[in-house]
């Protein structure tokens, strides 16, 4: 059931994508998920928005969205909340702020974060991929307002984007917590309010401090829509962090996507086919794929002269 979904899932069928993505967020057929999200040849970047509660993380996220669609990438967004989305406020309350859309191009869904596994939901490695896998290219992470460090946040992100706001400017919260730590980028958000300059100078210098760190503090208005394409310009200069796929991954990807097209009327299709979907299923590393693709590669060529 869950290969035809995934199945379902790369042709595009968002029916898919939802009900993979509640049976990931339960926890549900995990194994036979991993086995069928072979890494993809284009990995999606993965945004982070973190930032204590209230700051505007979801309103930013909605206008985000706006300066993304206008660039044509395709945005998927996982917002992430202490309570059950099955309860409604909070998850109506964020469609609402990021804007309601029946835009194709864009995704949005509340997951639990029950466990207390940091600011995130449970098996969000695997709702990513799974919405990587159906072709987002960029995938926002709404954290839980909590705002810390959160190690599992960077190793899910390529780019954690910190948000602070004016009013914070006399406790620094987060420079005593040490939160800055994590930030790839910082905004200071609600730059609309008075004291946003003095909030980005006091930032500035906490950063100051850990030196060798490059770290862009841009200021950003969401209620007055001002600096949501230049955060975009900052995220993009950044480089990816998470990991690459392996060339042996990449060869296999690109020969189960090419096998239909080029080889379908070759006696090697049906051994190929079988290769490819066995890898797919994990039943095989890629190291012994690759060693199986060449061995039919090789034993079928001397009788397959071009047509
Ligand atoms: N002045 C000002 N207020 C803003 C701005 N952006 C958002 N707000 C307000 O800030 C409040 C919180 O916004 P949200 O987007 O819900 O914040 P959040 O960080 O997602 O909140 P949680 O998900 O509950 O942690 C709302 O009342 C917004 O209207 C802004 O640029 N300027
Ligand atoms: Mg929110």
């Amino acid at each position: 059931m869950i290969a035809e979904l995934v199945g379902r899932l790369r042709q595009g069928d968002r029916n898919a994508l939802a009900r993979l993505v509640s049976h990931a967020a339960r926890g549900e057929h995990l194994t036979e998920l991993q086995r069928a999200l072979t890494p993809s040849l284009t990995p999606a970047r993965v945004v982070a928005v973190t930032g204590s509660g209230g700051v505007g993380k979801s309103s930013l996220i909605g206008k985000l969205i706006s300066v993304l669609r206008s660039q044509n990438h395709r945005v998927a967004v996982l917002a992430c909340d202490p309570q059950s989305p099955l309860s409604g406020g909070a998850l109506l309350g964020d469609r609402f702020r990021m804007g309601s859309t029946t835009d194709d191009g864009v995704f949005i869904r509340s997951l639990a974060a029950l466990t207390g596994h940091g600011a995130v939901a449970d098996h969000l490695d695997v709702v990513i991929r799974l919405c990587e896998k159906f072709g987002f290219d960029v995938v926002i992470l709404e954290t839980v307002g909590s705002g810390q460090g959160d190690v599992e946040v960077r190793n899910l992100a390529d780019v954690v984007v910190l948000l602070v706001q004016p009013e914070s400017g006399d406790d620094v919260q987060w420079e005593k917590a040490g939160i800055l730590e994590c930030a790839d980028v910082v905004v200071v958000h609600k730059a609309d309010l008075p004291t946003a300059e003095q909030t980005a100078a006091q930032v500035r210098a906490a950063l100051d401090l850990s030196p060798g760190r490059d770290v862009p503090v841009l200021r950003v208005s969401t209620k007055a829509n001002q600096g949501h394409a230049e955060l975009w310009q900052a995220i993009v200069a950044l480089p990816l962090r998470r990991r690459q796929p392996s060339p042996a991954c990449m060869l296999m990807q690109s020969l189960s996507d090419i096998l239909s097209a080029q080889f379908r009327e070759k006696e090697s299709a049906p051994e190929l086919a079988k290769l490819a979907e066995a890898w797919q299923r994990g039943e095989i590393t890629e190291a012994e794929a690759v060693e199986k693709l060449v061995r039919i590669l090789l034993m079928h060529q001397p009788d397959e002269p071009e047509a």
